[in-house]
């Protein structure tokens, strides 16, 4: 339904197979339609292990991920790839056009969708530029786009199946700031509905999220919008200044 997309981690404790402690202690959070949910903390925190849960990409051993009140572990992974689009941290690339890899979630995308897509993720000019625009060829690995284009047409890809869930892992870094802002404010009006939970470095990506969780090894040290934390979160504080 139009409401859809309500995200529920409860009470999750999650270590990696064969790892002896856990990457994350009893995290609880809710993001719904229309809430923007940013994640911050250092290096290690934990902030890819969060999001790897929600698309079963792991599975928490203690407490519950749910979709739409249904915990993930019972869904299987079309019906999540349906709702929920994760862009990685090191976004992927396969060998073949761009057009393929657009297409990659929803291959009956029309061009307009794939054009649409790119224009809200910066990457409409460098597209057209090329000779061949969406025909033209990604080499294996992606080597002959650079980092940013990269990150941009892995963001494209998620937009063109209109998920209900983003989960942007760290994919604005490669940006410059001024694009970064550009694709910021083209994404707020496209996702206005939808369920949108990003991992951020810098604390100018999300400044204006709903709620930002404040990740501590594994835990959530602190919540608040950017000038609550301001106010009470040391960790945020040194996040700030750093
Ligand atoms: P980042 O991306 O460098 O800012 O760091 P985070 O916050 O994304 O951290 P994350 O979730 O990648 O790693 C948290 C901890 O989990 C860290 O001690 C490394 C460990 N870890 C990450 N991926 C794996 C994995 O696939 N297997 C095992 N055993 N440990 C992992
Ligand atoms: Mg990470």
């Amino acid at each position: 339904s139009e409401l859809s997309g309500v995200v529920e981690y409860r009470n999750v404790t999650f270590a990696y197979p064969g790892a002896e402690s856990p990457v994350l202690s009893n995290i609880s959070f809710t993001a719904r339609p229309g809430q923007t949910i940013a994640i911050i903390g250092s290096t290690g925190a934990g902030k890819t292990s969060l999001l790897s849960l929600l698309p079963r990409l792991y599975d928490a051993a203690e407490g519950e991920v749910l979709l739409d009140g249904v915990p993930v572990n019972n869904l299987d992974h079309a019906e999540i790839t349906k709702r929920v689009a994760l862009v990685p941290q090191r976004p992927y690339l396969f060998s073949g056009t761009i057009e393929h890899n657009l297409r990659f979630g929803k291959t009956d995308a029309t061009d307009q969708e794939l054009w649409e897509a790119l224009r809200v993720a910066q990457g409409e000019s460098f597209v057209r530029e090329k000779s061949k625009a969406l025909e033209s060829r990604i080499s294996q690995g992606g080597t002959n786009v650079s980092g940013g284009q990269r990150q941009r047409l892995c963001i494209a890809r998620a937009l063109v199946t209109k998920p209900r869930v983003y989960l942007f892992d760290d994919s604005f870094s490669a940006l410059d700031v001024a694009t970064d802002a550009r694709l910021r404010a083209a994404l707020k009006d496209t996702t206005a509905d939808a369920t949108v939970i990003i991992v951020a470095q810098r604390v100018s990506t999300i400044t204006e999220a709903d709620q930002i969780l404040v990740l501590d090894n594994g835990r959530i040290v602190d919540r608040g919008t950017h000038e609550e934390l301001l106010e009470t979160s040391p960790t945020y504080q040194e996040i700030v200044e750093s």
